[in-house]
């Protein structure tokens, strides 16, 4: 009897995990189609229309408009690519200079104000956000490939022309655990098979979009009222030794566990939900 309780016990948490897990990749898999659709877009009517048909208030509107078509992100934002060559024309041309990304206060994050930041010191290259939605309107003018995640994302993006993501890392301002996923924008119509150096060389921008993980699957997992029943966790495995935990109480408890699968369509980086009941049985 009780190891018939046991074993459907065993099977309502598989099936509620693998649910859950469903739902999370197929919204992340959701809003990653809409954020490529907008590095297409800036492509066409930014990059290959003389004069742009984008600037900073049309981009703010179009994404605050189609928000509802990227579910989990917190914004949207596109940085181009500047050399060192072009900095004094492109600074003098937007009226600001290119910033240094600093994570600022963590004990204060509410205080973070772009206009406080100092200059990017000089590099071979930058990569400013000139264009944001306004929830992320706090990163325009900072040199993207001043922080670590977003540079190495940065990279990775033009060389393989893929959506990449990187790992979980404390975003600016919310300070909170997040994940930004990024396209790579190119000069013309590249071959699927173009070699890395000629993506480098094509590269025009960068479109990303930021993932707030706390706030964005606790309100994904609170549409399913199961909180009362199951705790959940997301990790990040891509170090298998060294699993980040980006959703979720630290793991003590010792009830029985199902893990699920989750895939974020970046095959380089690695990710699981891990459930478990609130109650032993
Ligand atoms: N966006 C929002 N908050 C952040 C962040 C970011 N990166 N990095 C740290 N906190 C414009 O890949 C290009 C967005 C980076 C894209």
């Amino acid at each position: 009897m009780n190891s018939n309780i046991n074993l459907l016990r065993t099977e309502m948490l598989s099936n509620m995990c693998d649910e859950r897990a469903r739902m999370l990749q197929d919204q992340f898999n959701v809003s990653m189609n809409h954020v490529h659709a907008l590095a297409i877009l800036v492509s066409t009517f930014h990059h290959r229309k003389q004069p742009s048909a984008i600037d900073q208030k049309t981009f703010a509107q179009y994404t605050e408009r189609t928000a509802f078509e990227r579910p989990l992100t917190s914004g949207v934002a596109y940085a181009v690519k500047v050399l060192h060559t072009d900095r004094e024309e492109f600074e003098k041309h937007h009226g600001w200079t290119i910033k240094k990304m600093d994570k600022g206060d963590p004990s204060s994050p509410q205080d973070y104000i772009t206009e406080k930041l100092d200059p990017a010191p000089i590099q071979d290259e930058y990569a400013p956000v000139t264009l944001s939605q306004k929830t992320v309107a706090h990163i325009v003018s900072i040199d993207m490939m001043s922080g670590e995640e977003d540079r190495e994302n940065i990279l990775r993006a033009r060389a393989s022309g893929k959506g990449v993501l990187t790992s979980p890392f404390p975003l600016l301002k919310s300070n909170h655990l997040g994940v930004v996923l990024t396209f790579a924008v190119y000069k013309t119509d590249l071959p699927a098979d173009a070699t890395p150096d000629q993506r480098i060389e094509a590269t025009l921008g960068y479109l990303g979009a930021s993932y707030d993980v706390p706030s964005l699957v606790e309100k994904l997992l609170h549409q399913l009222a199961s909180k009362q029943t199951i705790v959940v966790n997301v990790y990040d495995t891509t170090n298998r030794s060294a699993p980040i935990n980006m959703y979720g109480p630290s793991e003590t408890d010792v009830g029985h566990l199902h893990l699920s699968k989750l895939d974020f369509g970046d095959p380089s980086r690695r990710h699981e939900m891990h459930c478990r009941f609130k109650q032993k049985a």
